[in-house]
Parts: structure tokens; C-alpha cells; sequence
């Protein structure tokens, strides 16, 4: 029997023999290591706690934290749940369960659907199957026998059929669950402490609308109940901001079916929020010295052939329109059309940098899987701008882009984000442009300007743009997820497709280069972010509603009205409320509403010419007269005051 050098943690180096199992080299360091242990690293390698080391290794062994180990937690908790399932639904199918973000799922296919009982009774087949401490058995096939035993289970047939090489592993969890799986898993059900059942959602096989459609179930697990109960309480904390369901409360967006997923429909107080924040950026553009253009929505395809839109960024645009002699496009970004605008006069170096920006409306084709409310769209407006400079003017450029962002970010009341170094994945020719030096060179600039700012960054290499790195801000969701927001990109790729030049001191030609970015995102990600983040009570200068004049009786609906008017006459976005209903059932629905002020008026209001002002938050503010209200209003307005 050969042995095997293994190092561990600690770099001390110890010989094992073949065949020893992690957990051993666990044990043999502290039972206590051994009883914390949830899987192991061998070699880098995430490897099962009781799968023998098969040649020399470093091993490490992972405990219950840290975001690897936890993934390895929640997977093997999915195959609890499709275990449950299968112990009380034995005909059901098993389609794939990996761990996510949050938590895991399971894909089934079954004729009946899951009801949320079902969702109660498997979470209790769950526990019950936890207790009986069954171990994770990881066994050895052969793809012909594989293929044999699966002939009749067409999914586990097809992710078969894919896989590359010989032998693939499997999985048991007790006498009715197998599946093919790559593992790790915990060793046994032992280990899981903490999990919930949370929903059930159909999804299509591999994504695909084209595939048959299967029943999801989503579940989360945690290391500890108290962990879990964290979570729970933040995902309820979440659902009452979640911009979907405000959306619609507030009336600001709806989803029709007719026009079709991903393409939101804006409601008039949606689309004075959405207005608002658009004057607001074309004014500071306008103060930056930006220019703004309109262009249109779609081009014929050679434009996007010859930027490389077509080449890299195909998957993610609408099939062409086949007109009588051309091929047009929907434009799945704005600066093709801007580059078009540069190139349109000579342009010298004291013209430089030229910032072209226009709220531009683009077109994607994300999947129906992951669009989602105003967060996530296949029809947006960018707050986008190209700015063309030369090589040495891209820093100075870029700390202008950044101090409006932060002054944007300020003004908005937006505090939490981090910044992120976006690169691309070097062995994906497909997806990004292949010059190395190019490359190279965008990502020095970015890393040289981030420094001289004194700012942190994360890198995140494959979610850079096809024409080079970005620097994207992100913002988490009150779940802790994030999205990329604002973003600065440098371009030395689409000055070359176009072959744009400007005249430099020298008398020559030379080359410009392009800073693409957008400072609040698109309209769309960013209202949904500002709804959840307000939850739904806008800062006064954001509300659609800012002040609605509330009359006690009938009485007072001619004094109410002439209030109204001078509101209005102010410039302030004012509402009445003079049905014949109780005042306090007015004041309850704009309350609901999330009407900043409400301005309360009965007999004794009208006889002194005052109002009586109720806020939103801080209840009842006294009797003022209307010009005092209209002074207090707009310094908040002004201000940009963030909550009252
Ligand atoms: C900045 N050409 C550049 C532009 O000049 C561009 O389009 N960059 S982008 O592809 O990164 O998109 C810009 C921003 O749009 C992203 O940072 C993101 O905040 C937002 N965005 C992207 N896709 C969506 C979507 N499907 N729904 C809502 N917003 C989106
Ligand atoms: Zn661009």
C-alpha cells in the first residue's frame, strides 16, 4: 500500500496513506475540528469529508462559516428536500438543485402542483429525515451504465448524455433518493441545523421557454435557527419595500400582459418620480458641460456589425426586423448612435473632450427568467453619455464622472454601495474583444484613477464589457443583493471599429478615446431602488404627491380649491381630496398613499386664512398660514431634504 504527503492548513506536512479520508486528517489534528467539519479543500478542490485522498495533497478542512462552506451546506439540504419529496411524492421526476444566493432550489416534474400544504408537509418530512442522521454516499458510474439505469428519466438521460468523460458520480441519501451530482456534500444530515420551505415557482428545463416547464421549490439554510431567523425577519422586512408590490400600491408602474414581460408600463405618479429624477441628472449634465442629443431607437444592423455588437453582444438584442431591402435593429445600447455624432464634423483638439449624452432608450433580450419589476427590463431609458477624449485626458475625465456620481448619490439620499472593478474572462473570446494590449491598458488607467482617488475596489473578472473594463458601482437590495448601478467604461475598441480621429497639435490625425457612463443607471433600476430604499415615501422634491389639501365638510371645498390653486401656482405637485367622505378616512388614505403633507381645513382654518399641516411621518404639525406651509415646503424641496 503506497502513502501520501498531505499538507494541511498550517503548512506542517504529514504522511497519510491512500485511501485516508479527510475527516481522518480532521480528526487526527482535534476531535473538536473533526465534530465542526463540514467539507474539505484537497488541492483547491472542494472534496466530501469521507471521500479517501486519492494522491499527494493539501488539505484543509472547512467549518461552518465562510461562503464556500455554506454553499456546500444548502446544496446538500436541497437533496434533503428532493429526498422528502420523493419519500412522499414517489413519482415525481428530479430535474437539478444548487445552491443560490440565497439559499437553494430544487427543480421537479410532477403532474400535480405543489400547494403551499404540500410546501409545509415536505419541510416536515425534511426535519423528520434530518433526524435520522443518514449519511451522503457518494458511488462511481459508468456513462453506458448510467445511460442503461436513466433510460427512462429523459432530464437525468440528458445531463448524462452531456457530460464529458467516462464516469460520473452519484449521490444517496437514504434508500429512495439518488441523483447524479458532482458533490461535495456534508456527510450526513446530521450537520443541517437550520432550513425553511419559502416558495414554489414553475421554471423551464435549462431555462428555456422551448423546454417543458417544471415546479420549482425555493428554500434557504443557515448554519444556525438564529441565522434563519435573521433572514426570515429581513426577507418579511424586504417584502413590504419590494418595489413590485409598492409599485403597485402606489400606482407608479404595471405589467401588462398584452404588451408583454419586461416592458413596464409608467403610471402618472411613477412617471413624475421617473421625470423628476431626469431633470435632475440633465441639469447637473448640463452644469458638467455635457451636450444633449436625441437619436433613434434602432439603426440598420451594419452599424452593429461594425461596432461588434453584433459579433459579442448578439445573444443579448432582439432579432433583426426584415424590412424591404435592410435589416434594422432595436438598439441594445446608445453609442453607436453617438459615435455617429462625433464623427459627424472634423473635430480638433481643442474641442476635446466632447461629452455627448442623451437619456437614451435601448432594447435587450434578457430572459424571461430573470426580469423582474423596473429592476430588471428589456425596454430602458440610460442616463447615458459618451465622452470622447484624448489618452491623457481620461483620468481627469473619469474623477469628473466619479464626483458626479457621488454628488448624485448624496442628492438621491443613496449612502451603501461598493465599487467594483469589472474585467473580462480572458478565455472567453466570444463574449470580449481580443487585443490583450488593449486590455491591459483600460485596466491600468481604471486601477491608476480608483488609487489617485483613494478608493476601494472589488474585481470581478467576466463582467466587463465587450470593449473593455469598467468600473461599476453597486448597490445591494435589503436582502443584501447587488446590482451594478452607475458604471465608467474606458473604450479604446469602438474608436478603432469606427476609425474616429481628431486633429492634434501636431497638424495629424490621431485617435480619441471613449469613456462610456452612466451616473444614476437607467431610469428603471433606479426608481426601483429608490422605492424600496424609501419604501415608498419619497423625499418631498421626489414625491409625485407633495402636498394634498384635505377639507373637513363640503364647507370648506371652495376654500380647499383656492388653496389647491396657489399650490399649484407654486409650482408644488398638490392634490385635493373633496369627496364627501370623513376627513380621517382621507388622512388614512393619504397616509397610505405616502403623501408627505396633508393640509387639514375646516371652519376655523378658513375664518383665520390658515391651514392645519399633518406630515406623513411626524403626525400633526400645527396651524400655519399658507405662505409659511409654501416657504417650508420648498426649502425641503430645495434641499433635497431626504425624509419628512
Ligand atoms: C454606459 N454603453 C454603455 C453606456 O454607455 C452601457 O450600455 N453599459 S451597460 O451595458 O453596462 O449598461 C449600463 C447600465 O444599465 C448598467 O450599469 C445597469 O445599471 C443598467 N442596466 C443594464 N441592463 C439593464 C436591465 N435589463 N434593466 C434595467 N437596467 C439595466
Ligand atoms: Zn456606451
Amino acid at each position: 500500500m503506497s502513502s501520501f504527503i498531505v499538507t494541511l492548513p498550517d503548512g506542517s506536512q504529514q504522511t497519510v496513506s491512500a485511501g485516508t479520508r479527510p475527516f481522518d486528517v480532521a480528526k487526527q489534528i482535534s476531535p473538536r475540528l473533526a465534530g465542526d467539519a463540514i467539507v474539505a479543500k484537497v488541492n483547491g478542490q472542494l472534496w466530501d469529508l469521507t471521500r479517501p485522498i486519492e494522491s499527494d495533497a493539501t488539505v484543509e478542512i472547512l467549518t461552518a462559516k465562510g461562503p464556500e462552506a455554506l454553499q456546500v451546506y444548502r446544496h446538500s439540504t436541497a437533496h434533503l428536500l428532493a429526498a422528502a419529496v420523493l419519500e412522499l411524492f414517489p413519482e415525481t421526476k428530479l430535474g437539478i438543485g444548487p445552491p443560490i444566493e440565497s439559499g437553494f432550489y430544487y427543480d421537479f416534474q410532477r403532474e400535480a402542483r405543489f400547494t403551499p400544504e404540500d410546501l409545509e408537509r415536505i419541510e416536515a418530512k425534511m426535519a423528520e429525515i434530518q433526524k435520522r442522521n443518514l449519511p451522503y454516499e457518494r458511488k462511481l458510474t459508468r456513462k453506458e451504465d448510467g445511460l442503461a439505469k436513466y433510460s427512462g428519466d429523459w432530464m437525468k438521460k440528458e445531463l448524462i448524455e452531456e457530460r464529458a468523460g467516462e464516469v460520473f458520480s452519484e449521490y444517496t441519501l437514504g434508500p429512495n433518493f439518488i441523483d447524479f451530482c458532482r458533490g461535495p456534500h456534508v456527510p450526513s444530515t446530521e450537520k443541517l441545523k437550520a432550513f425553511k420551505l419559502l416558495s414554489i415557482a414553475g421554471a423551464y428545463w435549462k431555462g428555456s421557454e422551448k423546454n417543458p416547464q417544471l415546479q420549482r421549490i425555493y428554500g434557504t439554510a443557515f448554519f444556525s435557527k438564529k441565522d434563519l431567523e435573521d433572514y426570515l425577519n429581513r426577507l418579511e422586512e424586504a417584502k413590504k419595500r419590494d418595489h413590485r408590490r409598492l409599485g403597485k400600491e402606489l400606482e407608479l408602474f404595471t405589467v401588462n400582459e398584452s404588451v408583454g414581460a419586461g416592458l413596464p408600463l409608467w403610471l402618472p405618479k411613477g412617471a413624475t418620480v421617473r421625470r423628476v429624477l431626469e431633470e435632475y441628472i440633465l441639469e447637473r449634465e448640463r452644469a458638467s458641460g455635457y451636450q444633449h442629443v436625441y437619436t433613434p431607437d434602432l439603426a440598420k444592423i451594419e452599424l452593429y456589425q461594425r461596432s461588434g455588437h453584433w459579433e459579442h453582444y448578439h445573444d443579448d438584442m432582439f432579432p433583426p426586423m426584415d424590412l424591404e431591402t435592410e435589416q434594422m435593429v432595436l438598439r441594445p445600447m446608445n453609442c453607436p448612435h453617438h459615435i455617429l455624432i462625433y464623427e459627424a464634423k472634423k473635430r480638433s483638439y481643442r474641442d476635446l473632450p466632447v461629452r455627448i449624452a442623451e437619456l437614451g432608450t435601448m432594447y435587450r433580450y434578457e430572459r424571461s427568467g430573470v426580469l423582474s419589476g423596473l429592476s430588471r427590463v428589456r425596454c430602458m431609458t440610460l442616463n447615458d453619455a459618451h465622452i470622447f477624449c484624448t489618452p491623457d485626458q481620461i483620468k481627469e475625465e473619469f474623477t469628473g464622472v466619479m464626483k458626479l456620481v457621488e454628488q448624485a448619490y448624496r442628492d438621491l439620499g443613496i449612502t451603501q454601495y461598493r465599487y467594483r472593478l469589472s474585467l473580462r474572462d480572458k478565455a472567453n473570446k466570444e463574449k470580449y474583444v481580443d487585443n490583450d494590449e488593449m486590455w491591459a491598458l483600460g485596466e491600468r488607467v481604471l486601477r491608476e484613477a480608483m488609487d489617485s482617488l483613494g478608493l476601494p475596489y472589488v474585481e470581478a473578472p467576466g463582467e466587463a464589457a465587450f470593449y473593455g473594463p469598467k468600473l461599476d458601482i453597486q448597490l445591494a437590495d435589503v436582502m443584501g443583493h447587488e446590482e451594478t448601478y452607475s458604471t465608467i467604461q474606458i473604450d479604446f475598441h469602438l474608436p478603432n471599429q469606427f476609425g474616429l480621429s481628431y486633429v492634434a497639435a501636431d497638424g495629424k490625425e490621431h485617435r480619441p478615446v471613449i469613456i462610456h457612463r452612466a451616473i444614476v443607471s437607467t431610469m428603471e433600476r433606479m426608481v426601483s431602488y429608490l422605492i424600496e430604499l424609501y419604501a415608498g415615501a419619497f423625499p418631498v422634491w421626489l414625491s409625485p404627491v407633495q402636498a394634498t389639501v384635505l377639507p373637513i365638510t363640503d364647507k370648506q371645498n371652495e376654500y380647499a380649491r383656492n388653496i389647491h390653486a396657489r399650490l399649484l401656482a407654486a409650482g408644488i405637485r398638490a392634490e385635493i381630496d373633496d369627496r364627501s367622505e370623513k376627513v380621517n378616512f382621507k388622512i388614512r388614505e393619504a397616509q397610505l398613499q405616502k403623501v408627505p403633507f396633508m393640509l387639514v381645513v375646516g371652519t376655523r382654518e378658513e375664518e383665520n386664512g390658515q391651514v392645519s399641516v399633518r406630515n406623513r411621518k411626524h403626525g400633526d404639525r400645527g396651524v400655519t398660514s399658507v405662505d409659511e406651509f409654501l416657504a417650508s415646503i420648498q426649502r425641503l424641496i430645495a434641499d433635497k431634504t431626504p425624509s419628512e
